[in-house]
């Protein structure tokens, strides 16, 4: 499959992910073991970013972009993108470091894109996805944030949310990532919306979300709000143009 899809990047976010990282890098390895890696790590005070260091030095598969400090989970990848796109990947994905995103399902990701997708994401709210030991409140939560985002941009995606996803480097490279502000988690939502408005082909494949057990979340106050103000400011500005469309 990766003979089809060119060379495949999976790029990992890190901040205070020491425990997690040596284990999800193994399971990448096991999964897809053409595919190359990338961990972003934002000098994560922990020293995550010299177990990075450690496991690129033992492996050429295995490559860490150091980050002056904390600057977003938007900010790591796109300086992750920009990083894969100019070393000729042709496949870039996005999966969190802390055993949430099931490596053993990267293969079901890139089948989908070698179907014809420009962009796959491993959704937890079509048929057949599922969330492991998530609170109720955190379901709520994510339930209803991708509501709030269908009917305010339609886009017709159940899990713009979503962190686990595959990009073709082309459709990453119709997309201006320059112009792009978000800096939370909703610059997921940013990305799909874009890439919806380019015509791009958006598909979801099932996928379980396991909740980490080990270290802690990054998701914030900070975070749930600048996603609620963004996207409603998207909403409001973009409804021009659907009324356009629908007439
Ligand atoms: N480089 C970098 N990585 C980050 C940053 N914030 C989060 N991450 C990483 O992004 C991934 C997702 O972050 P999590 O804290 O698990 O956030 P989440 O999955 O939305 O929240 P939980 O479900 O509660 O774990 C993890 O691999 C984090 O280490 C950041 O500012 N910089
Ligand atoms: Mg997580």
């Amino acid at each position: 499959m990766e003979r089809i899809l060119g060379r495949v990047l999976v790029i990992v976010p890190t901040y205070n992910e020491r425990e997690n990282l040596p284990v999800i890098v193994g399971r990448v390895r096991a999964a897809v073991p053409d595919a190359h890696l990338l961990i972003a790590d934002d000098n994560s005070p922990d020293g995550t970013g010299e177990v990075a260091d450690e496991l690129a030095a033992g492996d050429q598969h295995v490559h860490v972009l150091h980050r002056p400090g904390k600057q977003g989970l938007g900010a790591a990848y796109f300086a992750g993108f920009h990083w894969g796109l100019a070393e000729g990947y042709d496949v870039l994905v996005e999966m969190d470091a802390d055993g949430s995103h099931q490596p053993e399902e990267l293969p079901l990701l890139l089948k989908a894109l070698a179907e014809g997708a420009d962009l796959v994401i491993g959704s937890r709210y079509v048929p057949g996805g599922e969330l492991v030991n998530w609170p109720a409140s955190r379901k709520a939560l994510s339930r209803g944030a991708n509501t709030y985002v269908r009917i305010m941009l339609g886009v017709p995606v159940r899990d713009a949310t979503a962190g686990f996803r595959a990009y073709r480097a082309s459709a990453l490279g119709k997309i201006v990532l320059d112009e792009v502000q978000s800096q939370g988690y909703c610059f997921q939502v940013d990305l799909t919306l874009r890439t919806v408005r380019q015509g791009l082909r958006v598909t979801e494949v099932p996928i379980t979300f396991v909740e980490r057990t080990v270290g802690a979340s990054k998701m914030s106050r900070a975070v749930f709000v600048e996603a609620l103000w963004r996207v409603t400011l998207w909403g409001i500005t973009g409804l021009p143009r659907r009324l356009r469309r629908a007439r």
